[in-house]
């Protein structure tokens, strides 16, 4: 029997871009496994991508173009089956890949004609990271139509802001050194369940004395087995971390070396903690005044300190600056110089591979600038955009009818009968439900890619295992099929994936340098080329880790300063700031959907629409093998709240505010504090009444970098006794 090893790169939308081995016999993948030389991966993939093999040969993959026949929407009573429903001949007609491709076609050059190209926007996200089809081929096509650009925020992007208006660049403490640390805070990080291969080193750190803190509303796994949890009220991390400075410069526990050589407007940022003592932190956070004290004088105290701060904090109205004033605090106590210091909230600002080379903005209609939607407000753009609407639009990579936030507004714009929807897809989705078109994709064990990281440095191909299943194809193939039948005739739509790669990986970085696909495809995992940096931090981090010398040298990028900020310096004050309106320093705001918010009265939880440990966003909830891992469509709400309205364990519940109203089932079970309730995200037409939790969240975007704001929410809960 021919039987093959072939490596491969998780491309979900994780920290932790694990390496994958996947054993091929006869052309069929019979068994994946973490790929054991990838020193994050260490042989271990989490429960969901263990299972993969069942995603791959689902029964329920779509195989081949279909054209809708039944109206848009699924009917309540299929909604179960609105899953599997490939081969019901009532909805879908299946048609060949020259049908779907020549009706795309036809239909957007009418749609030109009649409305000009700016009619059409294409729609993906995170369902495959892989730099070819997370973004290349897909771009071009779109800038050479010329279509509206979607404004892809949905995710990261207050935190980025936030943390670049300090740093000027996303740069993040390397996991392996966190055993060095003796303090590490998880903020806003569920460990286990979003980033769980840096928890073996965090269990190395605690074999060696450290104290792990979570900061978090909701009592994860991770909270769970910390050795301080401390409960923080939704969206007040700001204020939190203002006081925790102002006790820190307070009590002179600042590095001021550190602070003098390398930070700008230390003095601006005393005199702005001044106004945030913990007394005041105390009422938004609901963290006593005492415990912010001792939280900040451990962490300047107890060395090396880092912050694992993750996207958790900014998924709220004044997430950008919360951000922002977290990422203050190591350079103020000067961890940044240590190995095991720092912080950690994305590694991703250093592969800086050849975007342009890869999505091409130059192919776009000379002297155009598109017309930006913002995906979070896809709601409102399908329902409201004007001059010209919205008449197509054209989904990979996402599902936005479960994803988006006001999903009500959403799916009305969905159901639009002359909206021309095109979904490529795995499955049939959420979103499939109203599309015009249905195209196959491929998995990543049917197509090759280029991968980098989030959590991590090390530099991956994925190589394809088997050929696509039915008549799956690429995102890469499918574009390029696309923009052949669109008579777009440039060479570039014509490039293979291995000269893609090669283009992305031709960068003038030095960190990438000395790093080709041979050197990939050879070694499996390459870590960036850190050699040339910090002198000075090498030979301290020689000092303290005399024993591992065979290690790759630790990557200290801050510890001699060299920010990527204007000023070269970690700006505690920025000029961009306050050309942005906002607080040049930092300041905090109460989220105005929250208890201390504006909107206050209407209703009086605050509602976590939060991720599934065992899910991926959307992605795995209709896969049987791991949906019965993760308990879903449940509210977990506290016996004060439960018991003031009468609510007992186990009731059906109506949650609602004024977006909609979903019917959940209430758990009490000591996760989250009084006022705060909690759900997981799951596939609307898998969950009671067909809804999910983004019928209750809502279109505003953050404070800074146009972010979705999913935990600054509020709702009323009440018993009821059958659903709907
Ligand atoms: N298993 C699993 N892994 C995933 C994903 C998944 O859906 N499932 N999604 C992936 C994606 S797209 C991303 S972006 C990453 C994101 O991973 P994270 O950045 O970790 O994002 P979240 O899970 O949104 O939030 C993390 C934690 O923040 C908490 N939180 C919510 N509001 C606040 C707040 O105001 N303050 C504080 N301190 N904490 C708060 C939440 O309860 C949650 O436990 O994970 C990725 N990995
Ligand atoms: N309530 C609530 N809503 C949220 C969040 C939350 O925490 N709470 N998190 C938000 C965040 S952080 C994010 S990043 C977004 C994520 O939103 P999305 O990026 O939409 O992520 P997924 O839900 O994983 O959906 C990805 C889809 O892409 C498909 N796919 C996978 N690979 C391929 C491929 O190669 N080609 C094609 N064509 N399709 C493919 C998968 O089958 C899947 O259906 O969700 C956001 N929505
Ligand atoms: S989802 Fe994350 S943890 Fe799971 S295999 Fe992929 S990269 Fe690894
Ligand atoms: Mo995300």
């Amino acid at each position: 029997m021919a039987k093959q090893i072939v490596h491969a790169a998780c491309p979900h939308d994780c920290p932790d871009a694990c390496g994958v081995l996947i054993t091929v016999e006869d052309g069929r993948a019979t068994k994946i496994v973490g790929d054991p030389n990838h020193p994050m991966t260490n042989g271990f993939l989490c429960a969901k991508v263990a299972k993969y093999l069942d995603r791959v040969y689902s029964p329920d993959r779509v195989l081949y173009p279909m054209r809708r026949l039944a109206p848009k929407g699924i009917a309540r009573e299929n909604a179960g089956e609105g899953a599997r429903a490939t081969q019901d001949a009532s909805i879908w007609q299946r048609i060949s890949w020259d049908e779907a491709l020549d009706e795309i076609a036809e239909r957007f050059r009418k749609i030109i004609a009649e409305c000009g190209c700016e009619a059409i926007l294409p729609f993906s996200y995170g369902g495959t990271l892989g730099a070819v089809n997370g973004g290349s081929m897909d771009r071009r096509f779109f800038s050479r139509l010329g279509a509206s650009e979607l404004e892809r925020t949905i995710c990261s992007s207050a935190g980025e802001a936030g943390i670049e208006s300090v740093f000027g660049v996303k740069l993040g403490t390397e996991p392996d050194q966190f055993v060095h640390s003796r303090y590490i805070i998880a903020w806003a990080s569920n460990i286990h369940g979003n980033n769980v291969h840096l928890w073996p080193y965090i269990v190395e750190a605690r074999r060696r004395g450290a104290k792990l803190v979570v900061i978090d509303p909701y009592r994860t796994r991770t909270a769970a087995c910390a050795d301080w949890y401390l409960p923080i009220n939704p969206g007040t991390d700001g204020v939190l971390a203002l006081a925790m400075m102002n006790v820190i410069i307070g009590e002179g526990l600042h590095d001021a070396d550190y602070v003098s050589k390398h930070t700008l407007g230390f003095d601006e940022l005393c005199e702005k903690v001044r106004g945030y003592p913990p007394e005041h932190a105390a009422r938004y956070t609901g963290i006593s005044a005492e415990d912010i004290r001792k939280l900040a004088r451990e962490y300047a105290t107890v060395r090396p300190s880092v912050i694992r701060v993750n996207y958790g904090v900014q998924r709220s109205d004044g997430g950008g600056m919360a951000t922002r004033a977290i990422s203050m605090l190591p350079c103020i106590i000067g961890s940044l110089k240590e190995v095991g210091g720092g912080i950690h909230l994305s590694t991703s600002g250093a592969f800086d591979l050849n975007k342009a080379a890869l999505r091409r903005p130059d192919l776009a209609p000379f002297g155009k600038v598109p017309r930006i939607v913002s995906m979070v407000q896809l709601g409102k753009a399908l329902n409201n955009l004007s001059d010209p609407p919205l008449k197509a639009l054209f989904v990979y990579n996402s599902n936005p009818a479960a994803v988006c936030p006001n999903h009500n507004e959403v799916v009305r714009g969905l159901k639009r009968p002359d909206l021309f929807t095109v979904v490529h897809e795995q499955f049939l989705t959420d979103t499939t439900d109203y599309a015009d078109i249905v195209l196959p994709a491929t998995t990543f064990f049917e197509h090759k890619d280029l991968q980098a990281a989030y959590g991590h440095y090390y530099l991956q191909i994925s190589d394809q295992a088997i050929e696509p299943l039915g008549e799956c194809r690429a995102n890469v193939d499918m574009f390029k099929a696309l923009a052949a039948r669109m008579g777009f005739d440039e060479e570039s739509f014509r490039e293979s994936v291995d000269s893609m790669i090669d283009g992305a990986l031709a960068s003038e970085n030095p960190w990438m340098k000395g790093i080709t696909r041979e050197r990939l495809q050879r070694e499996g995992q390459v870590r960036l080329n850190f050699s040339g940096d910090s002198p000075a931090a090498t030979a301290q981090a020689h000092d303290s880790k005399n024993s591992e010398s065979s290690q790759p040298q630790p990557f200290l990028p801050f510890a001699n300063g060299n920010f990527r900020t204007p000023s070269g310096k970690a700006e505690l004050y920025s000029e961009a700031m306050k050309a942005l309106g906002l607080d040049p320093v930092a300041e905090f705001t109460p989220p105005s959907e929250s208890r201390h918010g504006l909107e206050k009265k209407k209703f009086p939880l605050e509602f976590l629409a939060r991720k599934a440990d065992n899910f991926m966003n959307s992605t795995f909830p209709n896969q049987p093998s791991v949906r019965q891992m993760e308990e879903v469509d449940l509210l977990q709400i506290h016996s004060a709240d439960a018991k003031r309205r009468a609510i007992a364990d186990g009731d059906t519940v109506r949650v609602y505010n004024d977006r909609g109203e979903i019917f959940l089932k209430a758990r009490v079970d000591g996760v989250v504090r009084p006022g705060v309730v909690s759900s997981t995200l799951n596939w609307a037409k898998l969950s009671p009444g067909m809804r999910n939790v983004n019928v209750l969240t809502s279109e505003k975007l953050s404070d800074l970098g146009n972010s979705a704001t999913f935990y600054s929410v509020l709702v009323e809960v009440e018993s009821i006794h059958s659903i709907r």
